[in-house]
Order: structure tokens, then C-alpha cells, then sequence
């Protein structure tokens, strides 16, 4: 196993990976399978577990005082207390044995039953997220958005924007009109829809074809944006107006749910967790529950980590490196790590605007690690590295992670 699977795993730690069908037979050598998830072991321990384990179930144990959340935690390195143990293999009909030992991962093996990695729109017509991940322009229609507040505010102006994007390889353009940085100060439904439903009709006409969203918490300013012509409703707060979901539900349009813990306004007071990628995982899947109980379809479901929302800057890393486990939700993600603060304070560079390098390299890294939307200011830059870094992945021999 690769240090990259090794970066799931903390101290005492147990993590499953369930390899894709053609990858059985190097199961042991898979180095980032999709499908992992770090998971509590049953009662029992790994001796409760049946052996042998079921074809394409792996399981990585880390062993005891491994220093999983020191300072070189996830880094890469080789973890001081060993390997990690890799078990691989065994009869298929293991697997309901298996699963019944151990809940955790049947109800993952549900998740992955129901969910095709698939986006559908209102219209029926469907985006296959197994090939390649989307981009999401960020069009940001506010006075005060952390890096391209004030440059858009014009209709004209949007559209240009716009216009430039999609140029570039957009596949779907989000308008925004409340900034939700950290310290933000919330924006009224009324200031906030006379900002982006003129910018949302205005694209709806120029670019009948294509895929617009709107980046709301507001159930009354998506509504009025969807009457505009929007198509997906990218959420921060993960569906805090009662009203939003029941409005998704109805609309028949897709929905992004983001974690953020607290407010815009107060996020970055406290950011320690006990437990990050757990609790974001946590949060998610009670999220695209609660959107499946208003009645959005499992394939109108997108999850967002939200990097920078309620995080440090190491939490942002940590969620990153970690993707893969919430691959394991069964839901596409979507990440935008777009010119944040924290690629700024991994490269010293301050301006949000100059950030362009880092941000990219933040892409493909959420990219390989199974991120299905890239929400980015810089669409072509964006483009042409995913471009590479897809290409040399297949090159790898690793399709279908
Ligand atoms: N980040 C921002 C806004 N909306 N939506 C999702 N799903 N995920 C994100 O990470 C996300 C988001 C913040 O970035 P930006 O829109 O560029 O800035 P501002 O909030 O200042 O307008």
C-alpha cells in the first residue's frame, strides 16, 4: 500500500477500501481506490471479522502508536510503526457474512448500491461524473467577495465574465451575490436577489445551453433564480432555510450541499474539531439525508466539504488529503479551494488574485482524489493541468478510481 492510503488512516485507526471490480486481483497494490472509508471496527475488533475477507475488500489496520496526528501525520511519509496491514481477497459470498459483522460498512455498501456518480438536471438529461471532474465558474455579482468582489456587479460586466469562462471550458457558472467569507455580514433575500437574478436571466438568454447555479442560502432568492433559468442550487449552509430543500425537491434541480460549521460571520473564532474528517462526514451524510427525506433523488445530490468554512488552515489540508473518505458517502463532491486563504498560507502569497498556482495544484489534488465539480475562479489554468493530470493517471493503469 502507498503512503497515499496510508494518509486515511490515524492512529488506531481502521480504514475499508472497496476495489473496483477489475482491480481485484492487485487489490493489495491499488494505490488510491475510490472507494474508501475509514470505519469503526465492530464490537469485537479485527478478530470478529470473517477470514477470509470478501474479494475487493481491503482493510488497513494502522498499528498502535503509529503517529497518525503528529506533526508528520498524512504527509506522506513512511509511518513510523510499520506498513499498514493490508488484507485482501477471499470468496464474494463472504461479503453479507462480513457485513453483517460489521454494520459500518454495510450500510457503506448500501451507499454504494445506490448511488451512480451521476448529476441530473430537471430536464432529464444527466452529466456522467465517472470520466472527467466539471468545472464551476465562480461569478460573484457582490461589492465585497474576497478576491473578485466588485468586478463583476455590472450585467455587462458579468457577461463578460461569463462569456470568458465558458471560453475556457466553464461547464457550469455559479452566481453568487452574498460573499461568505469569514467575517462576512449577511445580505437581506431582497438586496440579494436584485444582484443575481437580472446577471441569471441576463446569462439564461445569452447561453441557452448551458449550466447555470445559484450560490444562495436564501430559499426565496433560489426560487426566483430558478424562475430566472438557474439550474442546480449550490448551497453553503446545506439546506438551513427549511424551505430550500422542499423548493429543490419540487424544481427537480440538483443541489449542493456545503458543510460549514456556524455563520460566515463568526466560522473562523473556532475551528478545532475532536475529529475533522469525521465529523465533515458526519454532517454530509445527515445533510443528503435530509435532502432525500424533502424528496431530491439520490442523483441530485452533490457534497461539498467547505474548505475555509469553520476551518484552520491544516484543517483545509487534512480534508483534502482525505477526500477519498468521503468518496465513501456514495455522493459526488464538489470542492472549492479556489485562491482561499489556506493555499495562501501554504505559499506566502496574500493576494487572493495571485494565487493562480497554488489553487491549480489544489485542483488536481482534489481532482485525483475523486472530486467530481472543481468550483474556480480560473477556469483555463484549471483546465489545461486536469488535462495532464488525468491523462498521466490513466498512464498509471488506475481508471475506475
Ligand atoms: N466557497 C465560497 C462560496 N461558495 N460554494 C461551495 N459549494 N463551495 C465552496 O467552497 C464555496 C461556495 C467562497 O468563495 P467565493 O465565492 O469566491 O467568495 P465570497 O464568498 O467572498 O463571495
Amino acid at each position: 500500500m502507498t503512503a497515499l492510503a496510508w494518509d486515511l488512516l490515524e492512529a488506531a485507526d481502521v480504514a475499508a477500501f472497496l476495489v473496483p471490480e477489475g482491480l481485484i486481483d492487485r487489490a493489495p497494490q491499488v494505490p488510491w481506490p475510490c472507494r474508501a472509508a475509514r470505519l469503526a471496527l465492530p464490537p469485537g475488533g479485527m478478530a470478529a471479522l470473517p477470514s477470509p475477507l470478501p474479494a475487493g475488500v481491503v482493510v488497513l489496520e494502522a498499528p498502535a502508536g503509529t503517529p497518525g496526528t503528529g506533526a508528520d501525520a498524512g504527509r506522506g511519509e513512511a509511518p513510523a510503526g510499520g506498513p499498514p496491514r493490508a488484507v485482501a481477497a477471499g470468496p464474494a459470498a463472504g461479503l453479507a457474512r462480513l457485513s453483517r459483522a460489521w454494520p459500518d460498512l454495510a450500510a457503506l455498501l448500501a451507499r454504494h448500491d445506490r448511488t451512480p456518480l451521476r448529476l441530473r438536471f430537471a430536464d432529464g438529461t444527466a452529466w456522467d461524473l465517472s470520466d472527467r471532474p466539471r468545472l464551476m465558474a465562480i461569478l460573484n455579482v457582490t461589492p465585497d467577495s474576497f478576491s473578485d468582489g466588485g468586478l463583476h456587479e455590472s450585467p455587462a460586466a458579468a457577461l463578460a465574465r461569463a462569456e470568458r469562462c465558458l471560453a475556457e471550458g466553464a461547464d457550469l457558472l455559479d452566481v453568487g451575490g452574498e460573499s461568505t467569507r469569514p467575517g462576512a455580514a449577511p445580505v437581506d433575500a431582497e438586496a440579494e436577489s436584485r444582484r443575481v437574478v437580472p446577471v441569471v436571466a441576463a446569462l439564461r438568454t445569452r447561453f441557452p445551453a448551458h449550466r447555470l447555479s445559484i450560490d444562495t442560502r436564501r430559499a426565496a432568492v433560489a426560487r426566483r433564480a430558478l424562475e430566472a433559468g438557474a439550474d442546480l442550487i449550490n448551497d453553503v449552509s446545506a439546506g438551513a432555510d427549511p424551505a430550500m430543500l422542499p423548493l429543490a425537491a419540487a424544481a427537480g434541480v440538483p443541489v449542493a450541499l456545503m458543510h460549514m460549521r456556524g455563520e460566515p460571520g463568526t466560522m473562523q473564532r473556532d475551528t478545532r474539531y475532536a475529529d475533522l474528517v469525521g465529523e465533515v462526514a458526519e454532517a454530509l451524510e445527515s445533510a443528503a439525508e435530509r435532502a432525500r427525506r424533502a424528496g431530491v433523488a439520490d442523483d441530485r445530490i452533490l457534497l461539498d466539504p467547505g474548505l475555509g468554512f469553520g476551518k484552520s488552515a491544516e484543517g483545509n489540508e487534512l480534508l483534502l488529503r482525505q477526500l477519498g473518505a468521503l468518496r465513501s458517502l456514495g455522493s459526488p463532491l464538489l470542492v472549492g479551494a479556489s485562491r482561499k486563504t489556506f493555499i495562501g498560507h501554504l505559499t506566502g502569497v496574500s493576494d487572493p488574485a495571485a494565487r493562480l498556482a497554488g489553487s491549480v495544484a489544489a485542483a488536481v489534488v482534489a481532482a485525483l482524489r475523486g472530486a467530481a465539480v472543481l468550483r474556480v475562479h480560473d477556469v483555463g489554468a484549471t483546465r489545461e493541468a486536469l488535462a495532464v493530470a488525468t491523462a498521466l493517471r490513466r498512464a498509471r493503469g488506475t481508471d475506475g478510481c
